[in-house]
């Protein structure tokens, strides 16, 4: 072929390549074996690694050692309330770049599941959704509702055009090969019931519609409709998987748990590397094709993100920590398991699959390819004892509740429950201490009394419909004058969540909390009172809102009821007494965490005086040297929020115990891209009596279990 020609031929490929793209034509498509990316069969590790829970200068790290790890594919949901704060008014800048994020990704050679959702749960504040879908005439989410599935469309419409505007899908030579619509539909659907099955195909249809040109799927969603894929969710697929709901399907396994988001009172959800092994071999074994794990790195819920009692950190028992740091053993186990299946992924995808018992607890799954080629796992399902077995007249020893894998059917070499990496330990090391009463400046919070406030209603109002979310705290006013005498009152509240501080005359009396499982929650309070008028100020507060359940439109939270018992008989019932209303503090409005707004109040020493509640904190200090990951150490404080340099790293709650008597989370991350060298302002809201004087900067680092030494190496 002369030169000539051959710039011909490339412009007719170069035609047929674009037209292929711009009809979106089968790139990605499907069988009942996997996915067929480009003409072939593929078998994909995939990972999920959220953008907003980390910051664009860890991504392409994040990336790049999921990659190392294994990982062909990353996972992701979008975040519609980071995205469309207000209707029509959209934010795709710094950690929302979800665009940048995918480019990221596609430049270092990996493929994009985009779960767009909208509704996405996750542990994110009201799953997903922009508050303001609340104050939408008529509304319920997430069924066959005209208002509802407007907005659904609206913005799933929005992603999918920002997508292809950019050439993000595989169809158009993009990194994108799968797309999400829904989530976990079916844990919902009976509460909608001839609706929820209508929503389902209008959503699967709505997706369809937009022509992505690749495959969409629904998670826990035995019937989602053709040819959107019904996926797992879960720690053990493998088990409880009924399969696709069609022949052509493939078995897709869209959440396997790596570990459990944790909440207030709760401790840390470890699953070992030998227990995600096992079950992912099982789930290859049963001719899956495709596993994610969420997370592969869980980072942190920044500002107010979490959803209802959500700790801060998330998911940092993933095989990438919450610093992007990898956690071994399980990061190195299972880059060999996947090493070792894709090794063996032509018999695996193209061979014929059988099992058969080889023992009482014990199967064999073998896949045979017409040119010899054979892989078998040898499946120990006895959780007590190390088994032997037969196969094909060789005999193996399988570890207790193990997955042996032989990728030519004569020799096993490896077994999901030998573990050869090295455990690590992450250390934290002190950098710097706050603990001088003139590094700190503090300004206390007034507390409201009724008369201060101009918002009144004549009943209890819920605590979210009247903050619109703009904060967590919401002040209920009231005053009062007993009309006889009230020797020994009692103040009862009641809440559904998620926590109050009671004040009688300014002075603080008591706080009570609800947990993750029990919003509600009750408090008797011996209370003093003077003579004359008494004010009473109840602070309410959330900790995110909830993130699942049918109906999340018209959940309820904030008081209930409010009495004062003077005797056995003598009951004040303030349920629907004239209350005063106040949305969010005082130093939240002034935004006294910003540079420019510092001097709207006035700064003081700090006191030691006891009536200390509802405090601001503010010091500044320096980065400290080297590039290892920094924590704030908060575990003398008690509940609230921290700022650093304006941005908000979270709310903390280390006063809530778990039952073993320690805080759930007591480190609290700050990335290195929100510090300068010198000079960081750090701003501290404590609710109780903390004590900002035993605050301390950390960096993270990780050392080898098994090399005492390296514990001399360290840099200072
Ligand atoms: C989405 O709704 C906005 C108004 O909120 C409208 O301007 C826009 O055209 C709609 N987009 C689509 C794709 O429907
Ligand atoms: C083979 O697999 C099928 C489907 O999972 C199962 O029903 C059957 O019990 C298995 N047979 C053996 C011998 O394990
Ligand atoms: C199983 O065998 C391994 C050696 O292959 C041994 O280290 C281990 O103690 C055995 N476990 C049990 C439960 O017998
Ligand atoms: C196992 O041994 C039997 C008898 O020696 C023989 O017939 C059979 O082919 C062997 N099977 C394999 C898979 O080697
Ligand atoms: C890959 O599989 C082949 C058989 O298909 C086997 O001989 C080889 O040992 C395997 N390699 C690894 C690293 O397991
Ligand atoms: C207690 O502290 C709060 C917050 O600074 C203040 O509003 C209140 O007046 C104080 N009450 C008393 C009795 O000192
Ligand atoms: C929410 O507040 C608005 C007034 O701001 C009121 O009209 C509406 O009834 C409230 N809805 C609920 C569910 O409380
Ligand atoms: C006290 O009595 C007056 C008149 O009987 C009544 O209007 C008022 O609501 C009562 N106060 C309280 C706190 O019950
Ligand atoms: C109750 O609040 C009012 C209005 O702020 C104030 O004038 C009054 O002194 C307060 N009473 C007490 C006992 O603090
Ligand atoms: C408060 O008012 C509501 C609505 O009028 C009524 O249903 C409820 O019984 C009242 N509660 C009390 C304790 O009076
Ligand atoms: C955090 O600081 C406390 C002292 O306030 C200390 O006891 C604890 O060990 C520190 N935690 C870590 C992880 O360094
Ligand atoms: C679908 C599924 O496998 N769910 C399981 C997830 O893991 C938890 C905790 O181990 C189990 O209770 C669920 O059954």
């Amino acid at each position: 072929m002369k030169v000539g020609e051959m710039v011909w031929w490339w412009w007719i490929y170069i035609a047929v390549a674009v037209q292929a793209s711009i009809k979106g034509e089968d790139y990605v498509t499907y069988d009942g074996r996997s996915l067929i990316i480009n003409g072939q069969r593929k078998l994909l590790f995939s990972g999920s690694i959220h953008y907003p829970r980390s910051t664009p200068q860890m991504w392409s790290s994040l990336i790049g050692k999921a990659k190392e790890g294994g990982v062909d594919v990353i996972q992701t949901y979008v975040f519609w309330n980071l995205h469309e704060p207000q209707p029509g008014q959209y934010d795709f800048s710094g950690r929302y770049d979800l665009v940048k994020f995918i480019k990221e990704i596609q430049a270092q050679g990996l493929y994009v599941c985009l779960r767009i959702g909208p509704f996405i749960e996750s542990e994110w504040t009201y799953g997903g959704f922009p508050f303001w879908l609340h104050d939408v005439p008529g509304i319920v989410y997430r069924t066959d509702n005209e208002p509802f599935k407007f907005y659904m469309q609206n913005f799933t419409t929005k992603i999918v055009n920002l997508m292809k505007s950019e050439g993000l899908y595989a169809s158009q030579g993009g990194p994108i090969i799968l797309s999400q619509i829904e989530n976990e539909y079916q844990n919902v659907e009976a509460a909608f019931h001839e609706k929820g099955p209508i929503y389902v195909k209008w959503a699967a249809k709505m997706g369809v519609e937009l022509e992505t040109g690749v495959p969409w799927v629904m998670c826990k969603q035995t019937d989602a409709p053709d040819p959107v894929i019904n996926t797992c969710n879960g720690m053990r697929c493998g088990e409880t998987f009924g399969g696709p709901n069609s022949p052509n399907k493939p078995s897709m396994w869209t959440e396997n748990w790596t570990s459990f988001y944790q909440v207030y009172g709760g401790e840390p959800y470890i699953r070992s590397a030998e227990d995600i092994a096992f079950h992912v071999a099982l789930f290859i074994a049963k001719k899956g094709s495709y596993i994610n794990y969420y997370m592969y790195h869980g980072g942190t819920n920044f500002g107010r993100t979490t959803s209802a009692y959500v700790i801060t950190s998330y998911y940092d028992q993933a095989p990438l920590d919450e610093y992007g740091l990898l956690r071994q053993p399980k990061w190195g186990h299972l880059k060999e398991l996947h090493i070792m299946i894709k090794n063996c992924s032509t018999p695996l995808l193209q061979g014929v699959q059988s099992n058969f018992s080889i023992g009482p607890l014990q199967q064999a799954y073998v896949f045979k390819e017409g040119t010899g080629a054979c892989v078998a796992f040898l499946v120990n399902n006895d959780a007590t004892k190390n088994v032997t077995v037969q196969f094909q007249n060789n005999s193996f020893e399988l570890l207790p509740k193990s997955i042996g894998i032989l990728p030519d059917c004569q020799n096993m070499v490896f077994n999901t429950a030998k573990v050869t990496t090295k455990p690590n330990k992450r250390i934290t090391t002190l950098t710097k201490m706050f603990n001088e009463v003139d590094m700190w400046k503090e300004f206390k919070e007034d507390i409201p009394n009724f008369l201060d406030n101009s918002l009144r209603s004549n009943s209890l109002l819920e605590h979210m419909n009247t903050t619109q979310d703009k904060s967590d705290y919401l002040w209920y006013t009231f005053s009062f004058q007993p009309n006889s005498t009230c020797p020994q009152p009692v103040l009862h509240v009641e809440s559904l969540g998620h926590v109050v501080h009671a004040y009688i005359n300014t002075i603080f009396i008591e706080a009570g909390h609800g947990s993750h499982d029990t919003k509600g929650f009750s408090m008797d309070i011996p209370i003093t009172l003077i003579d004359g008028i008494n004010n009473v100020s109840i602070l309410s507060v959330m900790v995110g809102l909830p993130d699942s359940g049918a109906f999340l439109e018209s959940r309820y939270a904030g008081l209930t009821k409010v009495t004062i018992q003077c005797s056995e008989s003598y009951i004040y019932d303030f349920t629907n007494y004239t209350w005063g209303y106040q949305i969010g503090l005082e130093g939240e409005k002034l935004q006294v965490f910003k540079e420019q707004s510092l001097e709207e109040v006035e700064w003081s020493e700090i006191d030691d005086s006891t009536n200390k509640s509802l405090t601001w904190y503010k010091t500044t200090f320096d980065a400290p040297i080297g590039d290892e990951p920094i924590a704030l150490n908060m575990s003398s404080m008690q509940k609230g929020a921290v700022w650093v340099n304006e941005q908000s790293i979270g709310r903390y709650w280390v006063s809530f115990l778990t039952s073993k008597g320690n805080p759930s989370q007591t480190l609290y991350h700050v990335p290195r891209s929100f510090l300068n060298p010198t000079g960081n302002l750090l701003v501290v809201l404590e609710e109780l009596n903390g004590d900002p004087l035993q605050i301390s900067l950390n960096t993270i680092s990780l050392v080898n279990v098994n090399s005492p030494f390296s514990y001399h190496h360290l840099p200072q």
